[in-house]
């Protein structure tokens, strides 16, 4: 025969009790119960546990031991945690719990809750007429033979576990015939966290329901039925011998040690919901199928395209799912290098590098061209991926109005003489669609021996006669530093810099971003070269996807809405949170797929429709988005 452990144990369980006390006044008292075995070590840890108690010292320690009746095998309430700051509010969440539950007179039964302090036992009261019908009034009713079922298998400790400690008792009581209800309140003055309990209410616990230090503890059970019955109730509690399965973890909120302090997790509740509740609430979702996308930034089209997807596919079978490694370990594989040769050529540069996002290049590049003690000039519009890069390299940032060259001047004036200064800015604004003066940004630069970057992440593969970006478009030279994404017109992933060798070596060395993370994925690698192969080869297609944009803001003009774009990108300000969603969900509704973007990717009540426009995208959709925006 086959007998499970517990059965095993439950040939020879006995119960241990302590129970301390000093001048005849209660101090402690505990019970287990344990197989034969376990009971030397149990007596001893019980001994120390009499011994060492917030209340006192006691000169009188009783350990009880007898052999427990056959268990009754309970599983534990379900357990919740109610987090508050004072002893109101736990005992306002109390009644909002006990309302819930059904029952009624909370306020009175919560006075005769007083009248338990100092008790040894709980008050047994009828929940309906409030008579109590404890035999000994000034003792109570204890419950005894219980334990948490896997108790024996666990080591001993002389801590009491408050916590597992009541779990174990709620869940007897709870299935006690005729108890409807338990409330109970820690006598140990460091411990303010009390519960409510019910089969119903589960085990709710209650983080603070007194001030720390107060000795103020009690227990009423809730009883509902015939008071002739209650002999039964009283020997169930005190007879019957329960084990308690899966009593769960103590959950891992504020805990008396530190009263009033909000759980950490709770903390992260509040601010969600006033996020939500400004408007200001994100969700991810899967993208809807089956709408015209002008939502994304793949402006060529090119992320579906079979010659990427099929250059991608070859670079996994060959390469691999992943690189593996770290650039500098064993990760770089012919893809990384062979898409750093043509992303240099592309843009014209000796060198460039790639890292596995253009968030991670803006981040790694910044913090390693700057730091503690450097300047960094940074537009005020430009993408959060260089702000935190600023941030992060500890420079003094200088932040720049929007696009304005002679405030540009007056930082650097400003910001005197560095050991290193570095000047960064978008070239295609990402919520704007407008763009950098280039000229005068690298004159500036130029003349005052400013570092000059520039993120093309919406640049790349949109301006420029055959896609090049901001340098090709002005013709006016390069920037120091030349960053730009793989994952917009490009149609791939990943983030890159172009620029010179010894700029390209010193980030090899120093970017931490580049160093500590695995290479990228070999088959965006090689999609993302296959992408600057398609550029090269139709150099039309940059200046087509700039043409639809302008067809579009001409459309936008015809129905009585100003818009302007430099871009592919093209803003239709709102300014009201709010209505910016309910503007992107009734285009939605329409069939358009258009993002109502919301500070903190733009200012507060500066909430926009981002329209981005595909070089895929045909003239019929550009003329009925506009029409559905005049709707909207
Ligand atoms: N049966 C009936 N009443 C009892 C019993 C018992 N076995 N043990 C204690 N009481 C009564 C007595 O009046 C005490 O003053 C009062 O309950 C409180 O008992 O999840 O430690 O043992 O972290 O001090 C709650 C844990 C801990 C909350 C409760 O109660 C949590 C606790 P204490
Ligand atoms: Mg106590």
């Amino acid at each position: 025969m086959k007998v499970t452990p517990s059965r095993q144990l439950a040939e020879n369980l006995f119960s241990v009790k302590m129970r301390a006390s000093q001048e005849g006044a209660h101090i402690s008292g505990a019970e287990r119960i344990v197989p034969a075995s376990a009971l030397p070590q149990l007596a001893a840890v019980m001994t120390t546990r009499a011994l060492d108690h917030a209340k006192g010292k006691p000169d009188f320690i009783n350990i009880k031991i007898e052999a427990a009746p056959e268990p009754l095998h309970l599983k534990a309430l379900a357990v919740s945690t109610h987090t508050v700051k004072t002893p109101d509010e736990g005992w306002a969440t109390a009644r909002a719990l006990l309302a819930a539950d059904g029952f009624t007179r909370i306020d009175e039964i919560l006075a005769l809750f007083r009248e338990t302090y100092g008790m040894r036992g709980a008050m047994l009261l009828d929940a309906d007429t409030l008579e109590r019908l404890e035999p000994d009034p000034a003792r109570g009713v204890r419950a005894t033979f219980m334990d948490d079922a896997a108790s024996a298998s666990r080591r001993f400790s002389a801590e009491k576990n408050h916590y597992a400690e009541a779990v174990v008792l709620a869940t007897k009581v709870a299935h006690a015939p005729g108890i409807v209800g338990e409330i109970c309140l820690s006598d140990d003055p460091d411990y303010v966290t009390g519960y409510v309990a019910s089969k119903r209410i589960g085990y709710a616990r209650i983080t603070c329901l007194k001030e720390k230090g107060d000795p103020a503890g009690g227990r009423i059970f809730l009883y509902r039925g015939s008071h002739e019955k209650v002999g039964e109730t009283i020997d169930f509690l005190q007879r019957r011998c329960v084990l308690v399965d899966e009593v769960p973890p103590k959950p891992l909120t504020a805990c008396a040690a530190v009263p009033n302090s909000l759980a950490p997790t709770e903390d992260l509740a509040r601010e969600l919901e006033a996020i939500c509740a400004a408007g200001l609430g994100r969700r991810v979702r899967e993208r809807p199928l089956g709408l015209k996308n002008f939502a994304d930034n793949d402006y060529l089209g090119l992320a579906d395209d079979p010659r990427l997807k099929a250059a991608a596919q070859e670079a996994i079978e060959r390469y691999g799912a992943g690189s593996g490694a770290a650039r500098l370990i064993t990760g770089t594989l012919p893809p990384h290098l062979a898409l750093e040769r043509h992303l240099a050529q592309f843009k014209g540069t000796e060198d460039a590098l790639v890292w596995a996002t253009g968030y991670m290049a803006n981040v790694g590049t910044i913090s390693a061209l700057v730091g503690k003690g450097d300047a960094v000039f940074s537009d005020e519009l430009n993408h959060a991926s260089i702000v935190d890069g600023c941030r992060l390299s500890k420079a003094d940032i200088f932040i720049y109005r929007h696009n304005d060259m002679d405030d540009l001047v007056a930082k650097i004036a400003e910001a005197g003489s560095r050991r290193r200064r570095l000047a960064v800015s978008d070239a295609v604004f990402s919520m704007d669609g407008d763009i950098l003066d280039l000229p005068r940004f690298l004159e500036i630069c130029g003349a005052n021996g400013v570092l000059s970057m520039i993120d093309e992440a919406h640049a790349t593969g949109v301006m420029g006669a055959t896609g090049r970006g901001l340098c090709e478009h002005f013709g006016a030279g390069h920037p120091d530093i030349l960053m730009g994404t793989l994952s917009k017109a490009l149609g791939s992933e990943g983030g890159y810099v172009c620029a010179a060798r010894t700029v390209c070596d010193y980030l090899r060395n120093k970017s931490r971003a580049f160093i500590f993370s695995t290479a990228y994925n070999p088959g965006s690698a090689a999609a993302a070269d296959a992408a600057l192969t398609i550029l090269e080869k139709h150099p039309e297609l940059a200046p087509c996807v700039r043409d639809k944009a302008r067809r579009f803001v001409a459309a936008l003009a015809a129905q009585g809405i100003a818009a302007r774009t430099e871009s592919a990108i093209v803003p239709i300000l709102v300014g009201d949170e709010r209505r910016a969603v309910e503007m992107a969900a009734k285009l939605e509704a329409r069939g358009f797929l258009v993002p109502a973007i919301r500070y903190p990717t733009v200012a507060k009540g500066a909430a926009r429709l981002r329209v981005s426009v595909s070089a895929r995208a045909a003239e019929d959709d550009l003329c009925a988005l506009a029409a559905a925006i005049a709707d909207c």
